[in-house]
């Protein structure tokens, strides 16, 4: 993270976010957090705020407009219930911004998904599942990389071990059995 508004971390000097990770309300931080975490693990600067359509309107347009002249190239935007975060900022800002449904208690995050992936056209949002937090981080990194070999060759080498763990549980499987291999399972 960055050591600007909501860095949790420490004040040391970092290079500039390259992405943004925002969400309306500090009880999204949880669905956001594999989004960071990815990011960082890819030595991605992330600049992660609290910007609320309805209950901090003022600050999100304001953070909307300046992202670009931040040097901002990839906006995740979080966001449960009545979800607007996603496509307000998508409105003010021509960068890319991938859309978080988060899960709400009342309707499970149809009605996230639904407020955020019904954009009129003109102004798209990519939206992920709802949850989708690490896949959010990935797509991010993903158009980053684009632009970045460094970068594609660590998503490609997430890939790698994504395909190698299935290998060595399908491995697993066929050697210990169903029953043994679901044991082992319970007991980890
Ligand atoms: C939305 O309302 C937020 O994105 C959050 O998912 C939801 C509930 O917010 P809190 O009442 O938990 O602050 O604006």
């Amino acid at each position: 993270m960055n050591s600007g508004p909501g860095n949790l971390n420490s004040a040391k000097a970092e290079p500039l976010p390259l992405v943004a990770v925002i969400m309306g309300s500090d009880s999204d931080l949880t669905t956001m957090k594999p989004a960071i975490e990815v990011l960082e693990k890819f030595g991605i600067t992330v600049e992660v705020r609290i910007l609320s359509a309805h209950r901090t309107p003022l600050e999100m347009v304001r953070f909307g407009e300046e992202a670009q002249a931040k040097g901002i190239k990839v906006i995740i935007a979080g966001a449960g219930g009545a979800a607007h975060l996603p496509g307000m900022i998508a409105s003010l800002t021509a960068i890319p911004v991938i859309g978080v449904p988060v899960q709400s208690k009342a309707l499970n995050g149809v009605d996230s998904m639904y407020s955020i992936l019904q954009m009129p056209g003109g102004i798209p949002v990519a939206t992920v599942a709802i949850g989708g937090g690490l896949n959010a981080g990935l797509l991010a990194a993903q158009i980053l990389a684009t632009a970045n070999s460094n970068i594609y060759e660590q998503v490609t080498a997430y890939r790698q071990s994504l395909h190698q763990e299935v290998i060595t549980k399908d491995k697993k499987l066929v050697d210990l059995g169903v029953k043994n291999y679901m044991s082992q399972m319970h007991n980890t």
